[in-house]
């Protein structure tokens, strides 16, 4: 079988939500770390993404872009993973629905605070860091909200690749409060699994390095 390439770091949302896809099945890939130590890896990185951001996959003579479409693309050609989708399409939606809404107001909302702080750590922009903790609210209400009447799928899907990293970060910038229940418990399940539980132990080095300074939990 043609080996995939993974490249990320481990202490990378966006790394893990591949991650804990090829840990879920113990697929074999390479794992290519892009940091400073790696110089080709990083020039590898800022010349096929657009904006030089990670994960990148590589298999064989294909190189993909972008975590989601990552997954999409395990989905297709690993065996293993042919049930990140569900079959059916309307969960099929479902699924893809809840990957757009953990990227993009729970990830994105925790980047947006993090990104104050990378910005300026002593006097991050307090404009940024409000904007970026109410969205996590909304989003964390919504989310709330959507569990009180759905079902996850109970097997590793791409919502458990979106949502695992993106709550374990985002309850890191803006805490789950007792009024979510239900997402407070699935982020507890998520961290449970083993492909996450392995992730969030790969990334404990790293942890002096979060910018708001990580807690002593989790
Ligand atoms: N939309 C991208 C986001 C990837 C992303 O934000 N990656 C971060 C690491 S978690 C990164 O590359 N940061 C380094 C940089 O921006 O230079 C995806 O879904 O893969």
């Amino acid at each position: 079988m043609t080996t995939f390439a993974l490249y990320g770091h481990p202490f990378s949302s966006y790394t893990w939500k591949v991650l804990i896809a090829l840990y879920s099945v113990e697929a074999e890939f390479e794992f290519q770390t892009v940091d400073p130590d790696h110089p080709d890896n990083l020039a590898f990185v800022r010349r096929e993404h657009p904006a030089g951001k990670f994960p990148i996959l590589t298999h064989g003579e294909t190189t993909i872009v972008e975590a989601t479409s990552i997954l999409e693309y395990l989905h297709l050609h690993h065996p293993g993973l042919a049930t990140l989708i569900p079959a059916k399409p309307e969960d099929a939606v479902t699924v893809r629905m809840l990957d757009r809404v953990f990227d993009n107001y729970v990830m994105g909302n925790m980047q947006r605070v993090v990104s104050a702080y990378l910005t300026d750590a002593e006097h991050p922009d307090p404009a940024e860091i409000a904007a970026g903790k109410d969205g996590l609210t909304r989003a964390y209400r919504w989310l709330e909200d959507w569990l009180g009447e759905n079902r996850l799928p109970a097997h590793v899907s791409l919502v458990t690749c979106a949502a695992a990293p993106s709550l374990f970060y985002a309850d890191w910038v803006e805490p789950i409060r007792l009024d979510c229940p239900r997402l407070a418990a699935l982020r507890a399940e998520l961290l449970a699994l083993p492909p996450v539980a392995r992730c969030v132990d790969d990334a404990r080095p790293y942890r002096p390095f979060f910018p708001l300074g990580a807690p002593d939990r989790d």
